[in-house]
C-alpha cells in the first residue's frame, strides 16, 4: 500500500487525528499525487547502441554517435518487452554486448566463444527478451524477468571483457512488472574496482533531488572486489524492488549492502523522508575503500533549492534533474547520456 492508501486507512479506521501511523506529507515532504506504476509489457522495440572511445582513452556505450557515457544509458523494459539492439562498434578494437537477467538466444550472447562480438566498425543486431512470471506445465513456478540487472562488453582485453569493463564499458537495464511503482528519477552507481563510474576518486558522482522526488538508484559492481554500499538517512528493502509491498512484507530492511562483481541491485527513496534536506553521502563502507574516495553526495534540496549545511567544494558537478529517466514514461530511451557530465571528460 503506498502512504497515501495508509493514511485513507487510518483516517477510516475512526480517528480523525494524527497517529504515529500517519505519515502526512508534511511530515515526509512526498508529494500527493498517487504513485505512476508500470503498464503491462509485451511491445517489441528498436535501440541503437554504439559503443566509443571517449576522450579520455575509456570506453563507453551510447544511443548517439558521440554521447557515450559512463555508465552506459539506462534501457528500461516491462515484463513481456523484446528489444532488438543494433549495435555498432566504433572503437578500433572489438567489442560486445552482454546482458544479465534477460532471455537471449546464444547468438545474443555477447561472448567471443559463441562468435556473437562486434569487430571494430562493425554492426550487429542482438535481441533481448523478458518475461511475466508464471505456471509451468509441470506446476513449478517460472521467475519473471523483473529486475535491476545490467550489460557490459564480454570481448576487450580478454575473452570474459575484463578490459572493457574496467574502461567503461557498461550500463544499467531495468525490467519493471506491471503495477511497479515509477520513480521521477533514476541514477546509477557502479563501484568498479575502487572508482565510482569510473571516475576519479573523491569526485562523485553527487545526485541531485528535491524533498519529497522519488528517486530510484541501480547499484552495480564490477572489476576485482567486494564492496559495502551504504545510503545515509534514507533505508530500502532488500528485495527485487527495493520497496516493502505492505505491512506483512517481510524483506529486511537496510541502509547497507554487501556487493560483489556483477551484482546489480536497486531501490528507490523519497528524499528526504522524514529527515529532511541534506548534503546525505553514500559510499563504500569498506573503510579503506571510502577513504580512497569511493565516496559521492545524494543532495536533497529545500523547495527554495537551498541544502542546509552544505557548502559545495568538491570540484565535481552533481548531476541534476536532466539526469537519467524514466521521464514520460519513455522505455528503452531515456538514459544517463543526456548531459555533458555524463561522459565524465573533465
Ligand atoms: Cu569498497
Amino acid at each position: 500500500m503506498d502512504r497515501r492508501g495508509f493514511n485513507r486507512r487510518v483516517l477510516l479506521g475512526g480517528a480523525a487525528v494524527a497517529t504515529s501511523l500517519s505519515l502526512s506529507s508534511e511530515a515526509t515532504g512526498a508529494a500527493e499525487a498517487p504513485a505512476r506504476t508500470a503498464p503491462a509489457g509485451g511491445a517489441v522495440r528498436h535501440l541503437k547502441l554504439y559503443a566509443e572511445k571517449l576522450a579520455d582513452g575509456q570506453l563507453g556505450y551510447g544511443f548517439e554517435k558521440g554521447r557515450a557515457s559512463i555508465p552506459g544509458p539506462l534501457i528500461e523494459l516491462n515484463e513481456g518487452d523484446t528489444l532488438h539492439i543494433e549495435f555498432e562498434n566504433t572503437t578500433d578494437v572489438a567489442a560486445s554486448l552482454h546482458v544479465h537477467g534477460l532471455d537471449y538466444e546464444i547468438t545474443s550472447d555477447g561472448t567471443r566463444l559463441s562468435r556473437s562480438h562486434v569487430e571494430p566498425g562493425a554492426t550487429r543486431t542482438y535481441t533481448w527478451r523478458t518475461h511475466a512470471p508464471g505456471r509451468r506445465t509441470d506446476g513449478t513456478w517460472r521467475a519473471g524477468s523483473a529486475g535491476y540487472w545490467h550489460y557490459h562488453d564480454h570481448v576487450v582485453g580478454t575473452d570474459h571483457g575484463t578490459g572493457g569493463v574496467r574502461r567503461g564499458l557498461y550500463g544499467p537495464v531495468i525490467v519493471r512488472r506491471r503495477g511497479d511503482v515509477l520513480p521521477d528519477r533514476t541514477h546509477t552507481i557502479v563501484f568498479n574496482d575502487l572508482l565510482i563510474n569510473n571516475r576519479p576518486p573523491h569526485t562523485g558522482p553527487d545526485f541531485e533531488a528535491t524533498v519529497g522526488d522519488r528517486v530510484e538508484f541501480v547499484m552495480i559492481t564490477h572489476g576485482e572486489y567486494y564492496h559495502t554500499f551504504h545510503l545515509h538517512g534514507h533505508r530500502w528493502a532488500d528485495n527485487r524492488t527495493g520497496t516493502l509491498t505492505g505491512p506483512e512484507d517481510p524483506s529486511q530492511v537496510i541502509d547497507n549492502k554487501i556487493v560483489g562483481p556483477a551484482d546489480s541491485f536497486g531501490f528507490q527513496v523519497i528524499a528526504g523522508e522524514g529527515v529532511g534536506a541534506g548534503a546525505w553521502m553514500y559510499h563504500c563502507h569498506v573503510q579503506s575503500h571510502s577513504d580512497m574516495g569511493m565516496a559521492g553526495l545524494f543532495l536533497v534540496k529545500k523547495a527554495d533549492g537551498t541544502i542546509p549545511g552544505y557548502e559545495p567544494h568538491a570540484p565535481h558537478e552533481p548531476q541534476g534533474a536532466d539526469g537519467t529517466g524514466t521521464a514520460g514514461g519513455a522505455h528503452a530511451g531515456a538514459g544517463e547520456a543526456g548531459g555533458a557530465h555524463g561522459a565524465h571528460q573533465h
